[in-house]
């Protein structure tokens, strides 16, 4: 894992530039660990065989839990009741928050139709995926939006079984704001199954009457393992890595709450990725500064600190432009622009998971779900091909032709053509079947 991926090309490109913090861990990626990839194969091939009998077993080995694997409405809504009561108004906003914005991204893809030749229509309308498996984790935090980010948003693009799986820890089973989490996503089904079991069940239709067609969420290292080796079989989200974190700002933002943001993320694991990057060096010297104070006394410092020395950096751009241009070879999953000039990387950036615009934005705001978008969002340098779950994730621009009698002079004889050039004689027959049936001297053509 290199903290901000420049490949020695992209560098060159880049042009000089002047790093006040280098990241201490550097080379190519980080590899798949080959034990992790053998582990997952054995444990989904035991539970395609075995079923529900080898998912029963890796659940008590693995997790300790022997209780239902289903949890029914009454016990969740129990769980929110366990929750003190500001926790839950919380959550509950989340919820309304994260929905809202989805519902709007709904509305914003329009269904349509085109007259593309006179007779001949075209059309695309948005449907839903059937069946959507939602992996909520549980692991050394518990991010209590997962549920609205992933269950949820498969619920606004109108996914009729929505599956939720979330890790039970020991005889205790799930965590209850987790579960109060999905109850309040609207997940039609909650398991408390967690790892390659709970990715398998879903995938090969263990929990309910179908395979889900979809597995979505964030995990572990077996978690993200399996999605890749279901992927095909079932689509995924994305692969989730480290958390990572970038801010772009000037003399004009303030070091202390900069710093502040970049240890916001970099708190997530001793192997996130946090980075500045300055066009003032005065600046980036505040700031490397502010983060070592902050650190002393962060409850986190042991893996925040650990990630800012290990991953973490501060580069100096000659000037906005520059600037856009280091961020966007990375393309961090979060990116905050504090700045004199903040909608001109609006307009300027095209590589990122989400955007924090301005210094009053900052990235917990989305991942509590409280600002409304999504916080699954491409890491490692994958945002040059994809972006953060949304309801369009969900669902399937699936198209359509209408041609009337009169649309056949529009289609048919180029088909003919150019089936009978390729040497695709059933191809011609239908293009020629047709002209027949109107006449090919008929002055249509
Ligand atoms: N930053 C994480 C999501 C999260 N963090 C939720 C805290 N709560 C990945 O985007
Ligand atoms: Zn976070």
């Amino acid at each position: 894992m290199v903290a901000m991926q420049i490949t020695p090309f992209e560098a060159a490109q880049l042009g000089p530039l002047t790093w006040l913090k280098k990241p201490t861990v550097d080379g190519p990626p980080a590899q798949r660990d080959p034990k992790v990839i053998e582990r997952v194969t054995e444990m989904l091939r035991a539970i395609e065989r075995h079923g529900l009998d080898a998912v029963r077993r890796y659940s008590r080995e693995l997790d300790g839990w022997t209780g239902m694997l289903e949890l029914g409405p009454q016990e969740l809504r129990r769980a929110g009741d366990a929750l003190p009561a500001d926790v839950r108004a919380a959550l509950e906003l989340g919820h309304e928050r994260t929905n809202a914005f989805a519902v709007a991204q709904r509305e914003h893809l329009t269904d349509f139709e085109m007259e593309l030749a006179p007779s001949v229509v075209c059309g695309q309308r948005y449907v839903p995926v059937n069946r959507v498996g939602a992996y909520l984790p549980a692991g050394r935090f518990p991010l209590l939006a997962s549920a609205f980010m992933t269950a949820g948003v498969a619920k606004a693009a109108g996914v009729p079984t929505v599956l939720a799986c979330t890790p039970p820890s020991g005889e205790h089973g799930p965590h209850p704001a987790v579960l109060y989490g999905a109850h309040l996503s609207g997940a039609d089904r909650v398991f408390a199954l967690g790892g390659v079991q709970a990715l398998g069940a879903m995938a090969f239709g263990l929990l309910d009457e179908a395979p889900v067609d979809m597995l979505v969420g964030a995990g572990n290292a077996f978690v993200t393992e399996a999605k890749r080796q279901l992927f095909g079989r079932v689509g995924i989200d994305l692969l989730a890595g480290p958390s990572e974190v970038a801010v772009i700002a000037d003399e004009t933002a303030d070091p202390e709450w900069v710093a502040a943001d970049l240890l916001g993320q970099a708190e997530h694991g001793p192997n996130s990725p946090a980075a500045l990057v300055t066009t003032s060096e005065t600046f980036g010297r505040k700031v490397i500064e502010a983060v070592e104070r902050q650190l002393e006394t962060l409850a986190t410092r042991e893996i925040a600190g650990a990630a800012w020395r290990d991953f973490g950096s501060v580069v100096v751009a000659r000037d906005a432009a520059q600037a856009a241009a280091v961020s966007d070879v990375w393309g961090p999953e979060h990116l905050e622009i504090q700045t004199a000039d903040d909608e001109y990387y609006l307009e300027r950036l095209t590589c990122y998971g989400s955007l924090f615009l301005g210094r009053w934005s900052t990235v917990a705001y989305s991942d509590k779900g409280i600002a409304g978008t999504n916080h699954v969002l491409p890491t490692g340098k994958t945002a040059g091909y994809n972006a953060g779950l949304s309801v369009s994730r969900f669902l399937k621009p699936l198209t359509y032709q209408r041609t009337a009698k009169e649309g056949t002079a529009a289609l048919a004889p180029a088909v003919e053509r150019i089936s009978a050039f390729e040497g695709l004689a059933a191809h011609e027959a239908t293009a020629t079947l047709r002209i027949d049936a109107v006449g090919r001297h008929s002055g249509a053509f």
